[in-house]
C-alpha cells in the first residue's frame, strides 16, 4: 500500500540499561519493509541512540510522552528539545495510561503541538473505555479524540486505536472489528487532511501478541501495530514485527 508499515515497542516503565542494549542485541530487524520504533523509558534514550548507530540498526527512537511548554519550572518532565537531544524522533501522546493522570484533550492538543513544533513525530493514541465501548459510544469517542490533533501536520502524523478494555488485559480486539473502526478512523483522517491523508497511519494496540498480529496486518486498514507487554522481549517483538513485512 501507500504507506509503510510500522512496528512500535512502548516499553512503558519497563527495562534498564543492560536489559535495553541486550533486547538490541539480539533483536533481528528482518527486512527492511516495515518500519521499527521503540519507545523506551526516556533514561534509556542516549544510550540506546549509541547503540542503534554504532550497529547501524534500522530502528527509530520514541519518547512516551513529552511535556507542552517550552521549559521553565516544571520539576519532573521532559521537554521537546530535551527527547530530541536524547536521541528520539517520534513521541507517543495520549496513550490512555497517561489520560489516566488526569490529562485531557486541551493538554493532549498542546502537547501534539509543541512535540511537531520541535519536528518529533506524533504517534496519538485514541481508544474508547470499556463502559464507552459497552454504550456504543466508540466511534464518537474517537471523533472527539482525534480534534486534539487536527493543526498537526499530517506528515508528522500516526495514529494508534488502543481500545482500553483491551491494553495488557490479554482480551484484544478482534480483528474484524478492530479493522471497522480503522476504517472509521481512516474516513475521519481523510476529512482533517483532504490532501495529505495518505501519509498518517493507523496501527492497533492492545494485547497485540506474536499469535495475532498477522490476523491484524491482513486489515485493509490496519498499518501495523503499537505493542506493550509483547515488545518486551526481541523474539516476540520481531516476530510481530516480521507478520507486517
Ligand atoms: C497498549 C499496549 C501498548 P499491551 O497500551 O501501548 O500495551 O500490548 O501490553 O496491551
Amino acid at each position: 500500500g501507500e504507506r509503510r508499515p510500522l512496528a512500535a515497542a512502548n516499553w512503558k516503565m519497563n527495562h534498564t540499561s543492560i536489559e535495553a542494549a541486550a533486547f538490541l542485541e539480539a533483536l533481528d530487524p528482518g527486512d527492511s519493509s516495515c518500519d521499527i520504533w521503540i519507545a523506551p523509558p526516556a533514561t534509556l534514550l542516549p544510550g540506546m541512540k549509541a547503540i542503534i548507530e554504532r550497529r547501524n540498526l534500522p530502528v527509530t527512537l520514541c519518547a512516551q510522552d513529552v511535556h507542552e511548554k517550552e521549559n521553565g519550572a516544571h520539576t519532573g518532565e521532559i521537554s521537546a528539545a530535551m527527547l530530541k537531544d536524547a536521541g528520539a524522533e517520534a513521541v507517543l501522546v495520549g496513550h490512555s495510561e497517561r489520560r489516566e493522570q488526569g490529562e485531557g484533550a486541551e493538554r493532549l492538543q498542546a502537547k501534539a503541538e509543541q512535540a511537531a513544533a520541535h519536528g518529533l513525530r506524533i504517534l496519538y493514541c485514541i481508544g474508547e473505555s470499556e463502559a464507552e465501548y459497552s454504550a456504543g459510544l466508540t466511534k464518537q469517542v474517537l471523533a472527539r479524540q482525534l480534534e486534539a490533533v487536527r493543526n498537526i501536520p499530517a506528515n508528522l502524523l500516526d495514529i494508534a486505536y488502543e481500545p482500553v478494555w483491551a491494553i495488557g488485559t490479554g482480551r484484544a480486539a478482534g480483528k474484524e472489528d478492530a479493522q471497522e473502526i480503522h476504517a472509521f478512523i481512516r474516513l475521519e483522517v481523510q476529512r482533517h487532511f483532504p490532501d495529505q491523508s495518505g501519509a498518517v497511519r493507523i496501527v492497533y494496540g492492545g494485547s497485540v501478541k506474536p499469535e495475532n498480529a498477522s490476523g491484524y496486518a491482513d486489515g485493509a486498514d490496519i498499518d501495523g501495530a503499537l505493542v506493550g507487554g509483547a515488545s518486551l522481549h526481541a523474539e516476540s517483538f520481531q516476530s510481530i514485527i516480521h507478520a507486517f513485512q
